[in-house]
């Protein structure tokens, strides 16, 4: 009797006090056969319903006279392909992003020209046959328009020039004020001719333009010129100078030049884009400095590095110092040798000389 009554309560143990690890394992199957089964029942539900519809069976739509509807298109399947080879170029990198903008270019083409042809078809089925003709020989009375001008257009490039300039600095920026200038003058006059012309119009009830004007060749042509010969010599292509420059700054040193004695201190002067002087000396493995002193305009930067005879093999490497100021560059001593020191800037004669270490 007693083993009967332990088997029932082993029996209920396992409904009573479950185990309840297992049984949540068990969740996720759980839900997936609820799931299956509210499908197979939606299913079912979809497969057994009758008719439901009580209105009268649909019509086939008809577009109203006026409006026009546009036929079927694979254009948005296209450009949808086109997009997704132009996403898959950008996952692919290098030529394939090329490749997927140009499909996509082509399909956007593609449905351009379906529109346009759609646009066309409906025009020209909606356009009566004859129109009317509206000519207006020019503006109504009363309302004058002034004639057509160059000067917008010049304007614009005038501040193109001067907003370089404003980024570049020194001559690059006069040049900029100089075609601006020119062309705000050149804007006032025409504004001045015009009114000219509408006080002439008190007299004579009717207003005239201004002469047409041709294109502003000389102008740009002009304009041109001083903008390349600013950025020439900022730049130091060309000295501000000239010639003479050259033979003042350049010549006196040279001519001095042997009788340039070593020293272990030298000053420098930078002016124009060139140094003053082009021959300095200095003793064999002992450090040296050049103060030097840039007399050129703010924003004109300039440097002093020692390179091998070759001028590009660099020895030594100093930071710039900007126009107006002045500092002392020290340098570590150098095997005796022939060396140049140069404006790394603007590596042009002016500013190259040679450095003779003994
Ligand atoms: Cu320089």
């Amino acid at each position: 009797m007693d083993a009967l009554w332990q088997s029932i309560l082993d029996l209920l143990s396992q409904v009573v006090i479950p185990d309840w690890g297992k049984l949540i394992k068990l969740l996720p199957l759980g839900l997936a056969g609820l799931t299956v089964l509210w499908f197979a029942w939606t299913i079912r539900r979809f497969a057994t319903a009758g008719p439901t519809r009580r209105a009268p069976a649909r019509l086939t739509p008809i577009a109203p006279p006026d409006l026009h509807m546009p036929g079927p298109s694979y254009a948005p399947l296209i450009a949808a392909v086109g997009t997704a080879a132009l996403f898959g170029g950008l996952v692919i990198g290098g030529p394939a992003v090329l490749a997927g903008a140009t499909v996509l270019v082509l399909a956007l083409l593609y449905w351009g020209a379906e529109a346009i042809r759609d646009f066309e078809r409906m025009t020209r089925a909606a356009r009566p046959e004859t129109l009317p003709a509206v000519v207006h020989a020019g503006p109504p009375p009363g309302v004058h328009l002034p004639g057509p001008s160059f000067r917008p257009l010049v304007g614009a490039i005038g501040t193109t020039a001067l907003m370089a300039g404003l980024v570049f600095g020194g001559w690059v920026l006069a040049a900029g004020v100089v075609i601006l200038v020119a062309t705000l003058v050149g804007w006032l006059v025409d504004a001045r001719a015009e009114y000219t012309k509408t006080v002439e119009a008190d007299r004579t009830g009717h207003v005239e333009n201004i002469p047409e004007p041709g294109w502003p060749r000389r102008f740009f042509q002009t304009a041109a010129v001083i903008f390349v010969l600013a950025v020439l010599i900022q730049t130091g292509v060309i000295p501000p100078r000239g010639g003479d420059a050259e033979g003042a700054s350049g010549g006196a040193p040279a001519s001095s030049a042997p009788g340039v004695a070593p020293a272990t201190s030298w000053t420098i002067v930078a002016k124009g884009i060139a140094f003053d002087r082009r021959e300095i000396e200095v003793p064999a493995d002992t450090p040296f400095t050049i103060t030097f002193d840039n007399q050129d305009p703010s924003g004109v930067v300039h440097d002093v590095d020692i390179r091998q005879a070759d001028k590009t093999t660099v020895a030594r490497n100093q930071e710039v110092v900007n126009g107006g100021a002045s500092g002392t560059y020290a340098y570590e001593g150098l095997p005796a040798g022939t060396y140049v020191f140069i404006c790394s800037i603007h590596p042009i004669p002016q500013m190259t000389g040679t450095l003779t270490v003994k």
